[in-house]
Formats: C-alpha cells, structure tokens, sequence
C-alpha cells in the first residue's frame, strides 16, 4: 500500500528543511530516502488521491519510442511536458507575442497575466499539432529521457539502446548486476529542457521476479512522484513480462525529495484521507515485446481512488 508515501510527505513536512529553488517557488527538503513497494501486492497507483493513469502511459510509451518531441504527448491529450517546451518557444527569436518571461511564478500571481499565458500556450499547443515544421522545430525538449534511453550517442558517433541492451541482459544473464539504465549523460545536460530527474535505474532478478530500483535525483513530491512511482512499477511489469518473470519490488531512491511551498495545502488534504487498496494493472497479453505496446494495451482494474487534487506546477 501506499503507507511510505504517506510517512514520506509527513516526515518533510515535519523534519524538512526550507529551501529557495531554481523554479523561484521554494520547497521544504530532504536529501536521501528510500520507499519500497512490492508489486505483487498490487499496482501502486495512490489512492489517497487520484492519479491519471492514462497520462503515465502515455509518458512512458514516449519514453520507450525515443521520442522527444511533445507532440506525440498532445495527441493523447497528455500536457504534463508542455511548460518546457513553451519555454524554448517564448525564448527564441521567432516568438513575437507577449512577453513570457518567468510565465510560470507570474502565471500564479497575476491574473491577467495568467489570461495572456494561457492564450499563447492555446495558440503553441495548436502550432505543435497542426504545423509539422513548428512541431519539429519547438515541440522538441532536447536529449532528454527518450534520446538517453533509446539513441545514447558515443564517441564514435554510434548510438546505444540502452533498453533493448537490459532486457537482453535480463534474458541472457539474470545474475548480472550491471543490469543499469542510465539518463544522466554530462555531455548532454546543457541541451536538455530540463536535467533528468529519475536519473538512473537498475534491475535484479531473483526466484523468477524482477525488482527495479530507480535513483531520483530530485523528487516533487505531491505532482511528480505519484507518476514515477507507477510509471516504473509500469516499466517493470512490461520489461518483467517480455523476459517471462513475475515482477518484484520497485525501490525508490531519492537525492532532493521536496514539496512546494504552494502544495502544502494539497498535502495535508491528501494525509486526511483513508488509503484503500491498490488496483491490478492488466496488459493486452497478446503483446509480447515492450516496443509494440499501444495506449490502450494497458489498464487498471479496481482502482476506487479519493478524488484528484489540483495543484500548479514550478517550471
Ligand atoms: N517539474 C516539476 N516541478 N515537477 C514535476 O513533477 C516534474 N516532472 C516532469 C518534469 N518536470 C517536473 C513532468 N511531470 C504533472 C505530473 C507530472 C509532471 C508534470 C505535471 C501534473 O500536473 N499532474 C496533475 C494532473 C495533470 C493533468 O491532469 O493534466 C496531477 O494532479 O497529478 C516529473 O517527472
């Protein structure tokens, strides 16, 4: 269940200490911490709030095309990348509208202002799904999670599946433990919209199950930690399903674990709530490989959740 996300959020909120950030915002933080949740106990998708389960999957199967572009994210109605690519947007030369600077604190504080973001993030979205040029141009976020993970570039100019080499390695040598993925590539940091915050992942096979452990880097507990959560308990049950294994447990690591400042509200709504049970994924059972799964091959069943909580997110 999801009593350690819980203790999690209660435990910064307590012992955490306040601390500006680049977002202008500001967080309470904890460096280091573990959670544990074992996923033949049932999907660990949060209960104490709802969780758009739709949205992860549709982030993940982005991630395992490779793709980097938003536009692919727009399609399935998934806007959860789009600040950082109308970051790039507002940024460059070609943008001639009104001026975004710091789009996301002033967006929070001015209401008029807020009227003007939303119009031009309206107009991006549209460009980003209508126009091919624009979209290849500006809907783009840089080296991020799906270029590392699918199209790794070396020295020699060649690139690296890092996905298909681990599952390949899960398959053919399961005691290994350098069964690793890593996003964190030095060269390509200043060319990514942001840094990747689930920084490195590594998998273990035992009694026929297999666990996945995740280092993150910097966690927003209430937006984004809900969604790495599933969205790697998700990525074990198709790597786990591909190689023939039951899945294990996922370990999440952090470095930088922190709740906004404009959260706190959300938290403690969400603390006094009763969790429930966690539902079952169910995958289309037809797919094999974790390359061809589609939207609608995954679901879950049983999920009963305490309604969503609204919450703005620091770009
Ligand atoms: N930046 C910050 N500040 N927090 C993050 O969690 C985060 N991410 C990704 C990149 N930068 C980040 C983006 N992931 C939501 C969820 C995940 C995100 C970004 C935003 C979010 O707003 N979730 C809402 C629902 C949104 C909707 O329905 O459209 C929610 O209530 O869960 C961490 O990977």
């Amino acid at each position: 269940n999801e009593q350690g996300y819980l203790n999690l959020c209660r435990h910064v909120l307590e012992y955490g200490s306040d601390r500006g950030d680049r977002t202008g915002v500001g967080t309470r933080s904890i460096f280091g911490h573990q959670m544990r949740f074992n996923l033949q106990e049932g999907f660990p998708l949060l209960t104490t709030k709802r969780v758009p389960f739709k949205l992860i999957v549709s982030e993940l199967l982005w991630f395992i095309k490779g793709d980097t572009n938003i536009r692919y994210l727009l399609q399935h109605n998934n806007n959860i990348w789009n600040e950082w690519a109308f970051k790039n947007w507002v940024e460059s030369d070609q943008y001639d509208g009104p001026d975004m600077t710091d789009f996301g604190v002033r967006s929070l504080q001015d209401e008029q202002f807020n009227a003007q973001y939303q119009e031009q993030m309206d107009q991006f979205k549209k460009r980003i799904l209508e126009d091919d040029q624009f979209a290849e141009e500006f809907g783009h976020l840089g080296d991020v999670y799906g270029k590392q993970w699918r199209h790794w570039q070396d020295s020699k100019g060649e690139t690296i599946d890092q996905i298909q080499q681990v599952i390949h390695d899960i398959k053919n040598n399961p005691n290994s433990r350098r069964l690793i993925v890593s996003a964190w590539n030095p060269e390509d940091i200043p060319t990514m919209a942001l840094p990747p915050c689930h920084t490195l992942f590594q998998f273990y096979v035992q009694d026929g199950k297999l666990s996945c452990q995740l280092y993150q880097r910097s966690g927003d507990i209430f937006l984004g930690v809900p969604f790495n959560i599933a969205s790697y308990a998700l990525l074990t049950h198709l790597i786990a399903h591909e190689c023939g294994l039951e899945v294990g447990e996922f370990v999440h690591t952090f470095g930088d674990a922190h709740i906004y400042h404009n959260h706190f509200d959300q938290v403690n709504e969400q603390l006094s709530r009763d969790m429930k049970q966690f539902p079952t994924l169910k995958l289309n059972s037809e797919k094999q490989s974790i390359f061809d799964y589609e939207v609608d091959d995954l679901s879950v069943e049983g999920y009963n959740p305490h309604p969503a909580i609204k919450a703005p997110v620091a770009v």
